[in-house]
């Protein structure tokens, strides 16, 4: 199943229950005393947050969601049960606008009266979308000393309704970033629970996966190449997903003749995308140290420590320096 971390959908929230007009009857009497009941709330939209990043494309065919009506209000002052509420879950990290609002100037509503952008930050948090409209007034709630026998009802508010754009940003605690080909989901994999796909071509990645190194989520970001700020290959679409991660993971092959030239390609990348990235803590890792001589390794880490504070070389196949590389970087993840 294909990526989705954009998605527009459509929701109702309840329409309110009408208040009822009733009579109490008693013997002899023709009308004993109001006795309709008020409608119910109609049931409100509410967003709530599932650490699941594939949820969006669950709702490649379902955009629509409606909440219940309320009931009507009954006789003998009862009134009607509220409408069952509904709660779409949508992956942690999901911005949400309202577009119905913001097409019409950026209105508050009852629901979100700033009418702001919704986060939804972490696992577990619920945040109201559209409230359901309130129940209508039954003929009861109008008795009054003046008016004994009162015809008077009301019927229930609609809920309401709007269309919503969810873009996706992930979360996660460091981004593996980097060339096609540079080992990023080689290393997810030797560091982490997942199992993000490898191959020797470039472009193998093309959705973000996800995996966890003791407490840490780690995200694969697919390849960037020179250009993917403006567009180029896969970089522009999954860029946005670098923005919500403390620390960059920034996956260089020591293949490479020179290293230093694709670091700088991508530093500029990120910067030209989006300042705030390059400013990020970043932690370089120099890959595949197997295929290049110790003499190539020291040469590179020495340039490369010009340019980052962290610098560390691996190679996959080599379980100590996994190993090594692990520990230090869960010690750094826990200082920043
Ligand atoms: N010898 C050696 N090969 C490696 C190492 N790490 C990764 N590779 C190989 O390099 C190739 C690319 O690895 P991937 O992990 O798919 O690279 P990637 O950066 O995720 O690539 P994209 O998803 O295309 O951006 C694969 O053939 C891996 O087997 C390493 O430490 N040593
Ligand atoms: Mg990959």
């Amino acid at each position: 199943m294909a990526f989705i971390d954009e998605i527009t959908i459509h929701a109702r929230a309840g329409r309110g229950g009408d208040g009822v007009v009733r009579w109490r009857h008693e013997k002899g009497k023709e009308f004993s005393g109001a006795s309709g009941g008020n409608g119910g709330a109609g049931g409100s939209v509410w967003a709530v947050a599932v650490r699941d990043i594939h949820r969006l494309a669950s709702y490649r065919h379902v955009k629509e969601f409606t909440a219940d009506r309320g009931e009507d209000g009954k006789r003998d002052s009862q009134h009607g049960r509220n409408g069952a509420d509904i709660s779409i879950e949508l992956p942690v990290g999901s911005i949400i606008t309202n577009l119905s609002t913001a097409q019409r100037g950026g209105e508050s509503t009852k629901s979100n009266p700033f009418n702001k952008k919704i986060t939804l930050a972490a696992e577990g948090d619920r945040v109201l979308l559209l409230a359901g409209g309130r129940g209508g007034l039954g003929n009861e709630h109008f008795k009054a000393s003046t008016n004994t026998t009162p015809y008077e009802w009301t019927p229930g508010k609609e809920g309401e309704e709007a269309d919503f754009l969810v873009e996706l940003e992930l979360v996660a605690d460091a981004g593996l970033i980097g060339l096609p080909n540079a080992g990023k989901s080689s290393l997810l994999n030797a560091l982490t629970n997942a199992r993000s796909k490898v191959a020797h071509y470039a472009f193998t990645t093309l959705d973000p996966a996800l995996g966890t190194m003791e407490e840490f989520v780690l995200a694969d970001i697919p390849g960037l190449i020179e250009g993917a700020s403006s567009g180029k290959g896969l970089g522009f679409k999954f860029l946005r997903h670098v923005r919500r991660t403390r620390v960059l993971f920034h996956c260089i092959s020591l293949e490479h003749d020179d290293v230093e030239a694709v670091y700088k390609t991508v530093r500029k990348e990120l910067n030209t995308f989006d300042p705030l990235l390059s400013d990020k803590p970043e932690v370089c890792i120099l890959t595949k140290s197997d295929m290049v001589t110790p003499e190539k390794i020291h040469e590179t880490q020495k340039r490369m420590e010009q340019h980052s504070p962290h610098v560390f070389t691996v190679s996959v196949i080599d379980d100590v320096a996994i190993k090594r590389l692990k520990d230090t970087l869960v010690k750094l993840l826990r200082a920043h």
